[in-house]
C-alpha cells in the first residue's frame, strides 16, 4: 500500500473555485468529501484503543432539500472507524436522543453482549447515557455499524468500519475508496412503515421522474397475453421488486445524492481498491463501472479468490471489496441502480474533480419469473396457494400467503433482473474463500428455516411466526456444526443476516465454500449454509431489510453453554443506572424495553 501526502493546496484550490463536491455541507465525515484522495490522504478515521461515538439529531442536505437525520458525531454516513486485528478498542457510545440507540458492529465476531442488540444482548442504550463497548478485535477486512434500535438506521445511524491485517495485507493496492451505498428518505420510517402496512406495493405503484432517465417503461407491456393473465388471476404484481422504491428514496453514495456526485480521486494506472458497503435500509443495488473490469478480492469482510466481473448485486448489508486499474486519465460513472430499478444513483472516479463521464440511463424495470415463485425450473406452472408446496411444514394462513412448491437452490443463478445483461455478472457460485473454512467437520444435522410473509399486508416472519409471537428461539449445542437451509416461500428477496458468526455458504463449487455473514435468499428459491456455533450467547438471526425484521422476520440463536461472562466489562461511565454494564446471562434477558419474549427463559 502506497502512502500518498494529502493534496492540501489542490484541495483548497477546488474549494476556492466552488467546483461541484468542494462546497459541501460539513455534515459529511473527510473520507466521504467529493474530491478525496481516498483513505490515506487525510480521511480522518476514528482509531485507536478509546473512540466515542455521539448520537444525535441533525439536518441533512441532499438534492437542494433538507431533513431530520439520526447521526453519530454530527455526519452521515457516520465516521470511518478504522481498527487494526490484534489491538483492542472501547467504543464509547453517548445517547443524545430522547428515546433508547445501540450499535451493533456488523460482522464483528466478538462476546455477545457486545453485539449491540437490544433485548437479545444487552438492555439498549437509555436517553442520555453512556454505554462503552469493550472487545478484543480479531479480524480483518471491510465491516460496518448501525443501530439496532427502532427504525433509525434509516434516518442515517450507519457507518464504515474498516480492520487493517495484522500481517501484510494478500490484496494489493494503491489507494482505496470506502464506498458506502445507503437509502435516504424525507419521509419518517414510521410513515413509510404505515403505508406498506395499509399496501404492501404502495411505493411500488408510485410513478416517478428519475434520475438518469425516465422510467416510463411499462414492464408489463413485455409480457404475453397468457402471462398477464396468470399474474391477474393471482392477483399478485410481477414488477413488485421492492417494497420501498425510488419514489421516495434518494439513493446515497457516501451521503451524496447523483446531483453531487460524489468523486473519488485515482491516478492512472493504480490499483484502486473499492470497499463497498450496502448499509441501505431496503434497497439491494446492482453496482457497475461502465468501461472498468471490477475485481471482486473481498466478500463480508473475508477475503476471496479474486474473480473479475462487469456487474454485481449487494444486497442489503453485504459488503464487496473490490480492485479496479484504471489507466487512462478519464472519468468513470460508479452506477448503484436499486434492484427494481426506480432509481439509480452514480459517483465518480477521476483524476480531477470536477471531471465526469456519462451517466447510462436505467435499464428496463425487471419482472419476476415462475422461478421467482418457486416453481423450480418449471417455467410452466401455476402457482400454488393450496399450502401443500414440497411437504413444506408452513401452511398458507393470514401471515403466509405464498409457499413455494419447488424451491431450487438458487446460489448459481444470475441475481433477479440481471438474467439477460450482455456482460458478466458476479454469482455467489463464483466466490471461493482465499484460505479455508477452519472447520472442515461436516454438519451433523440439519435445520429448515422457511421465510415465509404475506407481501400485501406487510406481514414478514420465519417459519409463519413473528418473534415475539411464539417463535421458538433456534438452539445450538456449543461447537455444534449444523446446515441451515433457508427456503424462501415468498417473491421477494431477502438478505439473511446472522450475528456473532460468519458461515459457509454452501456452493459445492471445487474452490471451496465462500464465508459470509449475510445471504441473499433470492425469491422462491433456497441458499444453505454451514454454522459452527462457536460463539456461545443469544444472537440475532434475521432479515437485514429494515421494515421486514421490524415486523417480525427475526429470530434469536441461542448457544449453550455460556462461559461465566458476570465478570465482563462493566462500563464505568453510565450515569443513569440503566445500560450500565454486561449484565449475567440470566439477567440480560427482558431486563427492560418490552422485548421479554423474545429471549425467554434459559435452557
Ligand atoms: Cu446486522
Amino acid at each position: 500500500m502506497m502512502n500518498i501526502p494529502l493534496k492540501r493546496r489542490t484541495l483548497l484550490r477546488a474549494g476556492a473555485l466552488g467546483l461541484a463536491g468542494a462546497c459541501l455541507p460539513s455534515l459529511l465525515p473527510a473520507w466521504a468529501r467529493s474530491g478525496t484522495q481516498g483513505l490515506t490522504a487525510g480521511a480522518s478515521p476514528l482509531t485507536g484503543e478509546d473512540i466515542h461515538l455521539h448520537v444525535g439529531h441533525s439536518r441533512f442536505t441532499v438534492g437542494g432539500r433538507s431533513g431530520h437525520a439520526v447521526t453519530l458525531n454530527g455526519v452521515l454516513p457516520a465516521p470511518l472507524i478504522r481498527l487494526r486485528e490484534g489491538q483492542k478498542v472501547r467504543l464509547h457510545v453517548h445517547n443524545g436522543l430522547e428515546e433508547d440507540t445501540s450499535i451493533h458492529w456488523h460482522g464483528l465476531i466478538l462476546p455477545f453482549h457486545m453485539d449491540g442488540v437490544p433485548g437479545i444482548s444487552f438492555p439498549g442504550i437509555a436517553p442520555k447515557s453512556v454505554f462503552t463497548y469493550e472487545f478484543p478485535v480479531k479480524q480483518s477486512g471491510t465491516y460496518w455499524y448501525h443501530s439496532h434500535s427502532g427504525l433509525q438506521e434509516q434516518q442515517g445511524h450507519y457507518g464504515p468500519l474498516v480492520i487493517d491485517p495484522k500481517d501484510a495485507d494478500p490484496v494489493h493496492y494503491d489507494r482505496e475508496h470506502v464506498i458506502v451505498l445507503s437509502d435516504w428518505t424525507f419521509l419518517h420510517p414510521h410513515k413509510i412503515l404505515e403505508k406498506v402496512k395499509q399496501e404492501g406495493g404502495y411505493f411500488n405503484r408510485q410513478r416517478q421522474t428519475v434520475f438518469g432517465g425516465l422510467a416510463g417503461d411499462d414492464p408489463e407491456e413485455r409480457m404475453t397475453p397468457m402471462e398477464r393473465f396468470a399474474w391477474g388471476r393471482m392477483r399478485m404484481d410481477p414488477t413488485d421488486i421492492s417494497d420501498v422504491t425510488g419514489s421516495i428514496y434518494t439513493y446515497l453514495i457516501n451521503g451524496h445524492g447523483p446531483e453531487e456526485n460524489w468523486t473519488g480521486l485515482f491516478r492512472p494506472g493504480e490499483r484502486v481498491r473499492l470497499r463497498f458497503i450496502n448499509a441501505s435500509a431496503m434497497t439491494i443495488f446492482n453496482v457497475r463501472i461502465p468501461g472498468l473490469p471490477l475485481t471482486i478480492v473481498q466478500a463480508d469482510g473475508q477475503n476471496v479468490k479474486p474473480v473479475e466481473t462487469d456487474e454485481f448485486q449487494i444486497s442489503v448489508a453485504e459488503t464487496y471489496d473490490v480492485i479496479v486499474t484504471p489507466t487512462e486519465a478519464q472519468a468513470h460513472t460508479i452506477v448503484a441502480e436499486s434492484i427494481d430499478r426506480s432509481g439509480l444513483t452514480r459517483a465518480t472516479l477521476a483524476p480531477r474533480l470536477g471531471m465526469e463521464a456519462p451517466v447510462p440511463p436505467l435499464r428496463p424495470r425487471p419482472t419476476l419469473s415462475m422461478r421467482d415463485m418457486g416453481m423450480g425450473s418449471m417455467d410452466h406452472g401455476s402457482m400454488d396457494h393450496s399450502g401443500h408446496g414440497a411437504s413444506s411444514p408452513v401452511k398458507i394462513g393470514v401471515g403466509v400467503d405464498m409457499v413455494a412448491a419447488m424451491p431450487v437452490d438458487r446460489t448459481a443463478d444470475r441475481p433477479l433482473g440481471l438474467e439477460n445483461e450482455p456482460h458478466r455478472v458476479l454469482t455467489y457460485h463464483q466466490l471461493t474463500p482465499l484460505t479455508p473454512f477452519a472447520d472442515m467437520r461436516p454438519p451433523t444435522r440439519r435445520i429448515d428455516i422457511h421465510l415465509t410473509g404475506n407481501m400485501e399486508r406487510f406481514m414478514w416472519s420465519f417459519d409463519g411466526q413473528k418473534l415475539n409471537e411464539g417463535l421458538e428461539p433456534i438452539r445450538l449445542a456449543r461447537n455444534e456444526r449444523v446446515r441451515v437451509r433457508l427456503i424462501n416461500n415468498s417473491m421477494m428477496n431477502h438478505p439473511i443476516h446472522i450475528h456473532g458468526h460468519f458461515f459457509e455458504l454452501v456452493t459445492g463449487m471445487p474452490g471451496g465454500n465462500p464465508v459470509k455473514h449475510t445471504v441473499n435468499v433470492m425469491p422462491g428459491g433456497t441458499a444453505s449454509f454451514d454454522l459452527t456455533a462457536d460463539a456461545p450467547g443469544d444472537w440475532a438471526f434475521h432479515c437485514h431489510l429494515l421494515y421486514h425484521m421490524h415486523a417480525g422476520m427475526m429470530n434469536v440463536v441461542k448457544i449453550r453453554p455460556l462461559d461465566d461472562i458476570a465478570a465482563a466489562s462493566p462500563s464505568p461511565e453510565d450515569h443513569s443506572g440503566h445500560g450500565a454494564h454486561a449484565p449475567p446471562a440470566a439477567e440480560a434477558h427482558g431486563a427492560h424495553h418490552g422485548h421479554h419474549a423474545m429471549t425467554g427463559d434459559d435452557a
